[in-house]
């Protein structure tokens, strides 16, 4: 590599930040159970803390997004309180999350329940959340909606989808100059016949209509498994829509694994389509990055670090695609060439441009080792453990 390429990978890397999500430090489990741990995070104050440890070692992870219900139990009035603590541990909050699926009154959905008392009570939540995201100086409202049905003629699925264009467009409304609605498609899971924003073109239609500052949110767990992901990547860089992501993997469904641990090429390729489109229009895509994984076995702090890293490696990766040479070969349909173009590059072994990278930023070289040797796992399992062993009585 030359020096050039050297500067462009580190300052591409420097801007390279991937937010951390909250609940991925607190116990997790599936619907057959939780296996708690003594280490887990169970306040707002222990996520941050844990964040910042991630953040410490590897140097890209400065924000941390917030479940409203879940790290915001008293709403807006909690806000600031959040927003020093995230600054006490060299962090800021991210991402607003809010939470629209697990009060007792969505059963039958939130902004799509036939209920119209029911869909005021979720836009009000939603503008709450909102007024949150403005308190706390945070730019994304993050929407993720569970709503769908399970059986086939229970709901009228075109005036879900019309409840949904109101509630979507009057919500928009409340936002702040540079904030975004980030519109979040998930195809099954928690409902089992349909989900009202269920791909990334009913994402799209209803992010246009609810206005210009509404996005497409991408989460790799949201996709039947043979679907092209870095196509749909493609299309929406192409429409100016694509707002963010979510990084997980998974075997069969949503955000069960850590990234990278089954397919990493697939992450690498839709980082492809990313740092081509830079290439090709000479801008940074400003795409908002985060982690979204239940770390159900692995310790909740290293199984993020772990996806932090590989992160890293994977774009790197991407960055270092010769894109002029690429180009040539599939504009004259050169099959072999372009494929040896594109897997060059995600073949080579880039620990060491990181490594020149990490310390050039007087970070740790090995992030998970220099976590390890901190003691701070130690030091928190103690400190934790009463309260975590009462969340195994309380939930046995
Ligand atoms: C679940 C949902 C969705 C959402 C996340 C945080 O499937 O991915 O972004 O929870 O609310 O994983
Ligand atoms: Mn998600
Ligand atoms: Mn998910």
């Amino acid at each position: 590599m030359t020096p050039q390429q050297y500067e462009q990978v580190f300052d591409a890397l420097d801007s390279f930040e991937i937010e951390l999500p909250s609940w991925g430090f607190a116990n997790t489990g599936t619907r057959f159970g939780k296996f708690i741990q003594a280490a887990a995070a169970t306040t707002i104050e222990e996520k941050l803390s844990d964040a910042s440890q991630v953040h410490a070692v590897t140097g890209c992870s400065p924000s941390v997004a917030v479940h409203v219900l879940w790290d915001f139990p008293n709403g807006l009035a909690q806000a600031p309180q959040v927003k020093q603590l995230a600054r006490r541990y060299g962090v800021r909050i991210g991402s607003i999350n809010p939470n629209v699926f697990q009060d007792q009154i969505y059963k039958f959905g939130s902004l799509g329940n036939p209920d119209a008392e029911i869909r005021q009570a979720a836009l009000e939540h939603l503008i709450e959340s909102v007024h949150i995201s403005q308190a706390t100086a945070s730019r994304d409202i993050s929407l993720w909606f569970a709503d769908g049905s399970n059986y086939p003629g229970t709901q009228n699925i075109r005036k879900r989808r019309q409840w949904f264009l109101e509630g979507l467009s009057q919500l928009h409304q409340h936002l702040g100059e540079n904030q975004r609605l980030l519109l979040e498609y998930k195809p099954f899971e928690p409902a089992f016949y349909h989900t009202d924003i269920a791909d990334w073109g009913m994402a799209l239609l209803l992010a246009r209509h609810a206005g210009p500052q509404a996005k497409v949110l991408v989460d790799l767990g949201h996709h039947y498994p043979s679907q092209n992901i870095e196509q749909v990547v493609a299309w929406l860089l192409a429409e100016g829509m694509l707002g963010g992501f979510h990084f997980n993997d998974r075997r069969y469904a949503d955000d069960d694994l850590t990234l990278g641990s089954i397919d990493p090429y697939q992450l690498f390729r839709i980082f492809h389509e990313i740092c081509t489109w830079e290439w090709e229009t000479g801008e940074r895509a400003d795409i908002a990055y985060m982690i979204d994984q239940s770390h159900n076995l692995k310790g909740k702090i290293e199984a993020m670090i772990q996806s932090v890293v590989r992160a890293q490696e994977l774009y790197v990766k991407a960055l270092l695609v010769d894109h002029e040479k690429l180009a040539k070969h599939q504009q004259s349909c050169e099959l072999v060439d372009a494929e040896e173009c594109l897997q060059r590059a995600f073949y080579r072994d880039v620990s060491p441009i990181l490594e020149e990278w990490r310390r050039s930023r007087r970070l740790p070289l090995d992030p998970l080792q220099a976590f390890r040797q901190s003691g701070y796992l130690e030091r928190v399992s103690r400190e934790r453990a009463e309260r975590n062993r009462d969340a195994v009585t309380s939930y046995a």
